[in-house]
């Protein structure tokens, strides 16, 4: 038996480890996985691997996986030809918008979208032609926040300064548990390493989070606050760090300061306190400590970023790094330079340039906030949603009100979903059409070698061969652009595979032909465990892309949200929101049906103080019934004294147990879905991301 070697990286969520995955030739000439390690090798992730990516072998022959196009007759589905596939595609969406007009087809392009290059390079070559406004991902259950506050104050919504975890002396993390995501908006394969080496040079870990959390545990400091509050305690410190005096001079050209001060005069930590629950003279040591470190700097991630207050969170975290000096700055927060460059090739983006038909929530870059999707839907009227591509995605089980949406899908004319699985989702769709699995493909990480805390590339080749008659991602949508094109007599580009586009962009980017490492994607074989680039270094100045080239520390939308925040009510007493949580062996909601990452104890219960249980009568383990303004489930309730009382937690991407799913494993434990209790009325109202954290719920015996 010949066994071979391979290195490539795992690209299921963002720390992308370099694996080593051994292949053996089978007896029929074919090639089975034997073997995936993390590759000690890989200058940047050192061996460091997760459970998920020793799963990799399960995806590849996971039986349920489809492996041909699709086609629901009734409750059934069919196997349908590729061709037959793609002109069926185009003829009901042509005319659905030749009745409707482009906008009565929706788009929802999910997680994975940003983890496979060919749906980066190649989904909008099909998508693009529908030209509709019903744009709608992830972003805007995720980190949209994110993006508008870099899009207005640096003039480029990717221009996202990373943590500078390996140099810094004080790392104040709000709203990320990277120790069980593995580190996100923060690209740090073997973060745990990384934090306690913080540690281990004399600095510090501080963790803001309503749950102390598995990243909380190892950390120096830990605070509960209020979910929701995160504003209300960085504005505290903000306010701190001006009126004790504990500002740093910056080197980088700021415009609006003076503004943010005023604006914040009035948001002191006493003031703070009541709206986060962290007391105020707390507020105000963590604001010396910070200022006092030799470096610094302030994380903030997905548990801010999905709360009423999401943009602004995210503001007071780039400022307080900006006036603590930590913004561009070694040891504090550093935007990357990158092989391939998103920055340098696409325009800063866009926003609140036209809005959502009902609600009016408004657009950031092409895309509608997904709260608004099953309104769209379900509200009729000129331009109405009737029809919907999802790519990549699962909204049923990762959007807020997910019931509502089914409801919205079950009503439509037509709905096709490039993905892998009959899911949640896609057993409403009248066609599914699969792609190869991540080790069939290449794959070169133009997204989260954005992120990531060193600068890196490297190309990874397909492990196993193409199947006969299976297309890739970036085919299908090729497929598609073709036919709908030829059906509607538009005019089309040629194209090119993802892998030579990578190499003009390789070629043309920092490290290419005119640098001395000469990187393309042929001399990126030459280094299969990736290549480093160096740490991360001050470079924000001249890379800014607003108008006047200067940091707009007080952007107009912004400042005029701080109504908003000062108008919010002051908590009620006994009230219980509910708090998300993500496990090491789960990624979203498809990654539930391999047996070797769901075996032994579940992992879908709620979490609740155990004085939260006693007041309510509740024992350990019991069934309960959670509620909401949307509706109620069922699910196991675990007493926790990581809670912090008054907060319950759920992960997400549960809820298996619907009709005409076919994950076989998944549904032998279904848990039940979050989103079946998240309100899409709850919003950053500001940037239009969902709310997911701190949903108010009532919970009681089932
Ligand atoms: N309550 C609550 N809700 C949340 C969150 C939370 O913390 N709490 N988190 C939010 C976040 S951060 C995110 S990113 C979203 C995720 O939301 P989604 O992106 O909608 O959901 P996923 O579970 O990632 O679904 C991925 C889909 O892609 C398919 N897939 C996997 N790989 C490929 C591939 O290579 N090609 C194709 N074509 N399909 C593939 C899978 O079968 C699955 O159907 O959920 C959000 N929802
Ligand atoms: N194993 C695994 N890894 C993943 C994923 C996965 O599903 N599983 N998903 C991937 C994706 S798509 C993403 S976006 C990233 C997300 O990566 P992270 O941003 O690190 O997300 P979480 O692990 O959900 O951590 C969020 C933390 O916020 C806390 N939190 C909730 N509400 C609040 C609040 O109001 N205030 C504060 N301060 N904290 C709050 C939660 O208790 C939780 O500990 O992870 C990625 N990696
Ligand atoms: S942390 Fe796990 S899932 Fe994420 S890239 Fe590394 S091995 Fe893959
Ligand atoms: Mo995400």
């Amino acid at each position: 038996m010949t066994k071979t070697l391979n290195y490539r990286a795992c690209h299921l969520c963002e720390a992308i480890c370099g694996l080593t995955i051994e292949t053996t030739a089978t007896d029929d000439a074919g090639l089975q996985i034997t073997s995936i390690k993390g590759d000690a090798q890989d200058s940047f992730s050192r061996g460091h691997i997760c459970p998920k990516a020793v799963a990799l072998q399960d995806i590849q022959n996971d039986p349920d996986r489809l492996r041909h196009p699709m086609q629901r007759v009734g409750s059934e589905w069919q196997a349908i030809a590729w061709e037959d596939a793609f002109a069926l595609v185009a003829e009901r969406l042509a005319a659905i918008q030749e009745r409707h007009g482009q906008n009565a087809v929706a788009v929802y392009q999910g997680n994975p979208s940003v983890h496979n290059y060919g749906l980066m390079t190649h989904s909008n070559y099909f998508l693009g032609l529908l030209k509709t406004r019903n744009r709608y991902s992830a972003t805007s259950v995720d980190q949209l926040p994110h993006h508008l506050t870099s899009h207005l104050m640096y003039g480029h919504g990717l221009l996202l300064p990373i943590p500078d975890i390996d140099h810094t002396d004080f790392m104040l993390i709000l709203g990320g548990n990277p120790l069980a995501s593995n580190g996100s908006i923060m690209t740090v394969p073997d973060v745990e390493k990384r934090l306690r080496a913080i540690q281990a040079r004399g600095g510090k870990v501080v963790v803001v989070d309503p749950r102390r959390s598995e990243t909380a545990a190892i950390a120096d400091q830990h605070l509960f606050v209020r979910p929701g509050g995160d504003a209300a305690l960085l504005f505290g410190l903000l306010n701190t760090l001006f009126s004790e005096g504990l500002t740093r001079d910056s080197h980088l050209p700021v415009d609006g300061l003076e503004e943010v001060r005023q604006a914040v005069s009035g948001f002191n930590a006493e003031a703070m306190s009541p709206l986060c629950a962290v007391p105020a003279a707390q507020i105000r040591q963590l604001a010396r400590d910070f200022a006092a470190a030799r470096t610094a700097v302030c994380y903030g991630r997905m548990g801010i970023s999905t709360q009423a207050f999401g943009t602004l969170c995210h503001w007071l975290v780039q400022l307080i790094n900006l006036i603590s000096g930590n913004l561009d700055r070694v040891g504090g927060a550093l935007c990357t330079e990158p092989a391939v460059d998103l920055v340098a090739s696409t325009s800063g983006g866009h926003f609140n340039q036209w809005q959502s038909r009902v609600s009016g929530r408004p657009e950031y870059g092409g895309e509608l906030p997904v709260s608004a999707l099953a309104e769209e839907m379900l509200t009729e009227g000129e331009g109405q949603v009737r029809a919907l591509v999802t790519v990549a995605g699962n909204p049923v089980l990762s959007t807020p009100n997910g019931r509502q949406l089914e409801q919205a899908l079950d009503g439509l004319e037509f709905m096709v979903s490039i993905d892998l699985y009959i899911n949640e989702t896609t057993r409403y769709a009248d066609l599914i059409l699969p792609s190869t699995s991540a080790l069939e493909n290449d794959h070169y990480d133009t997204t989260f070698n954005m992120f990531a805390v060193r600068n890196v590339s490297r190309f990874n080749r397909a492990i196993l061969p193409k199947p006969e008659g299976a297309l890739h991602d970036w085919e299908i949508f090729v497929g598609l652009a073709k036919a709908f094109a030829a059906r509607t007599g538009k005019e089309l580009k040629p194209t090119m595979a993802p892998a030579q586009m990578i190499d003009f962009g390789l070629r043309a980017g920092r490290y290419g032909d005119a640098s001395a490492y000469k990187l393309s994607v042929a001399s990126l074989f030459d280094h299969p465990h990736g290549i480093d680039l160096g740490p991360l270094k001050s470079n924000l100045a001249p890379r800014l892309k607003t108008a006047n080239q200067r940091v707009q520390a007080a952007p107009p939308a912004i400042l005029a949200d701080l109504a908003r925040f000062a108008a919010q009510q002051v908590p009620v007493a006994d009230e219980l929101l509910l708090i998300g949580r993500r496990h090491v062996r789960s990624n979203n909601s498809w990654m539930h049906n391999y047996h070797r990452l769901v075996k032994g104890k579940p992992r879908h219960q709620l979490l609740m103080h155990p004085e939260d249980l006693a007041s309510r009568g509740l024992n350990d383990g019991q069934r309960v019934r959670v509620s909401s303004r949307v509706g109620a489930i069922e699910v196991e309730v675990l007493g926790s004294v990581e809670m912090m009382k008054g907060v319950v937690s759920l992960p997400h991407g549960w809820g298996h147990a619907r009709p005409g799913v076919q994950m076989t494993i998944a549904m032998g434990q279904p848990g039940s879905s979050a989103n079946d209790l998240t309100d899409e009325q709850q919003l950053d109202e500001l940037s239009g991301n969902a709310a997911l954290n701190g949903v108010p719920v009532t919970v009681a015996a089932a």
